[in-house]
């Protein structure tokens, strides 16, 4: 799926801004009619999250229906174009009408979807959009949702949360990415996919596969500007479709030191006009897994970074861009290379702004913590479809080098996952994905309950491990925690032999908090933990990584172990440092890896 992008065949609007909203916990708005006329005085920021913008009215912990509204003006220069509505992630689910006709459905939270209104409405006059939005989630949705009654049913009242979540984020709903009008001609180029890849002599592949709508035997055009020589390529669009190899000489490969994207500019020919033309970046660069090594452009990388969230004061999961700005600029000050999008897609925004960084991102689905028990056909089909819409937005991205399917499966230590369910679902869900994308290395970090005998283990390209030992396990016992982890770390080694990345490991740490000996929550002991794991990690040739749990402190639904947030950001959830950042920023300032 391509962003909207304007050019000189194409125009975008962002409508985002303040909408009408109302809740709707009976669920009888549809039946009402508020897809007409949603009345109401409540205000809402598009986009943002409703929890704590409406916190005052009683929404910090609402999971339900809610009704979003605007009255938008359709510029008369539409006339005789396509015309588009495209949000960019709406949590979990929504239903949208335009002028109150529906105009479609959305059941993948965290991605963009979009909709041809062209036959709703008229430019040059007004009109109404309205959005239903839906933040429950079920058995059979990704991620997988649990209600209150499931912890008494499992004998897991210990562990009940509220708002109910199986994840320790939290469910925050509302219209969380831009709402964007765009207009496409009625020929035009409905997506681009490229791999690249590198040959010996500094030279660079691109193919790319073009998907042009109402464009059968029309001319494909594809011009590549930036660093070498490329000469321009052009195809016949045969049943919608065009594959065009381009060759560059003297390439300039994209790498975190040098993070060079080249422009591919397509265009769409009739008789010598053009009809519809698209730019994208592109890096040319390729990823490789040989031995104990991760390899981009042939050269070994270490990944230094965290698992993150979108999260933030107020806003909550809705996208801020300052925000996305800073977040950036404090990854590069503490000398990261790379970050996980723990624990779904990350915004177009975000991850644009990886590539021009120059940022190596593990891009995972929201398959966090699949609870086996309650898997079924359903929950399958909903992960597949994930996988498929996940990688089709991010294809081109350069800085995504490795995909995970999911998180953390077995986090409640279901019996029989090992040997029975676990094998079985996650062979299908990544050779379903592998189908799809053939070029990227594949994982799914394990949490330490499911143990050395995790499935996932066999089917991935990395071992990923998410660990606190020295937290959650040997409380304040360091020195014995690391012994532990370094016979697991070797166990797992010799048992799979593949390359093994620290995906998570991190200590909760209330800022201001000291002591001169080892006491959990404090600034000294989480930046003891941090730099005992480096220190464990480097000292081992099978490492490729480690991530930091987490960037900042972030909300989580509401349990006796969390004090609001979860707090083992390394920055406070305002992006204040805490000690540890400091430590981290002297460690990675290292260039090699030990
Ligand atoms: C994990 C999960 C992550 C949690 C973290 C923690 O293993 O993957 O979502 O936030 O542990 O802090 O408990």
């Amino acid at each position: 799926m391509l962003y909207p992008q304007t050019n000189r065949n194409r125009t975008v609007l962002d409508i985002s801004g303040i909408w009408k909203f109302q809740v709707d916990p009976e669920d009888f708005g549809e039946t009402q009619g508020w897809f007409k006329n949603l009345e109401t005085d409540i205000e809402i920021a598009v986009p943002g999250s409703w929890n704590e913008q409406l916190e005052e009215l009683g929404l910090l912990h609402y999971v339900g229906a809610a009704w979003f509204g605007t009255a938008i003006f359709i510029p008369s220069e539409f006339a005789g174009r396509r015309i588009w509505l495209r949000i960019g992630s709406a949590d979990y689910s929504a239903k949208v009408w335009v002028n109150g006709t529906l105009a479609g459905e959305n059941g993948n939270g965290f991605l963009p979807f979009e909709f041809d209104v062209t036959r709703f409405v008229v430019p040059g006059e007004a009109a109404t959009l309205a959005v239903r939005v839906d933040s429950r989630l079920t058995n059979e949705t990704i991620p997988q949702g649990i209600l209150t009654q499931d912890y008494a049913d499992e004998k897991r009242l210990r562990e009940e949360t509220f708002p109910p979540a199986r994840f320790d984020f939290s469910p925050f709903g509302g219209i969380h990415r831009p709402v964007k009008l765009y207009t496409t001609p009625s020929s035009y180029i409905h997506d681009i996919k490229v791999d690249t890849s590198i040959l010996q002599g500094q030279k660079g592949v691109m193919v790319a596969r073009v998907l042009a709508k109402e464009a059968e035997g029309m001319t494909l055009l594809c011009r590549v500007v930036g660093a070498g020589t490329h000469p321009n390529t052009s195809s016949l669009v045969r049943k919608d479709e065009a594959t065009l190899d381009l060759h560059v000489d003297d390439c300039r490969y994209w790498s975190p030191a040098d993070p060079y994207l080249y422009k591919l500019v397509v265009e769409l020919m009739n008789n010598g006009e053009v009809v519809d033309t698209y730019t994208l970046d592109v890096g040319v660069r390729e990823v490789r897994i040989r031995g104990n090594s991760l390899l981009l452009n042939g050269e070994p990388i270490y990944l230094k970074g965290f698992g993150r969230h979108e999260d933030f004061a107020v806003t909550g999961k809705g996208l801020v861009l300052p925000v996305v700005v800073k977040d950036f600029q404090l990854m590069k000050w503490v000398h990261a290379n790379s970050f996980r999008t723990s624990h779904y897609p990350y915004a177009e925004e975000t991850m644009a702004m990886a590539d021009r960084q120059g940022f190596l991102v593990i891009d995972e689905v929201p398959a966090v913590s699949l609870d086996m028990r309650h898997v079924n056909e359903g929950t399958l089909k909903a992960h597949k479809e994930f996988i498929r819409k996940l990688f089709d937005r991010d294809h081109n991205h350069p800085s995504v080098i490795m995909w995970a399917l999911g998180n953390e499966p077995n986090l409640v230590g279901e019996d029989g996952y090992c040997n029975g369910s676990g094998k079985k679902y996650w062979k299908e869900v990544f050779s379903f994905a592998r189908t799809l994308d053939p070029s990227r290395p594949m994982t799914v970090p394990n949490c330490q309950r499911a143990g050395i005998e995790d499935p996932v283990f066999e089917f991935s390209d990395i071992i990923a491990i998410n660990r606190y030992y020295g937290w959650y396990e040997y409380p304040g016992r360091l020195d014995f925690a690391i012994k532990v982890l370094e016979r697991e770390m070797d166990a797992l080694h010799s048992k799979y032999g593949k390359p093994l990345m620290m995906t998570e490991f991190g200590a909760d740490t209330v800022p201001g908090l000291h002591s001169t000996s080892d006491q959990l929550f404090t600034e000294q002991y989480q930046e003891k933990m941090l730099e005992m794991y480096i220190r464990l990690l480097r000292s081992k040739s099978y490492t490729v990584g480690e991530h930091v749990w987490n960037f900042a402190d972030f909300r989580t639904p509401q349990h006796f172990r969390r004090v609001l947030l979860n707090m083992k950001g390394v920055f406070t959830r305002s992006r204040q440092p805490k000690l540890a950042a400091f430590k981290l920023k002297s460690l990675w300032s290292e260039s090699e890896k030990k």
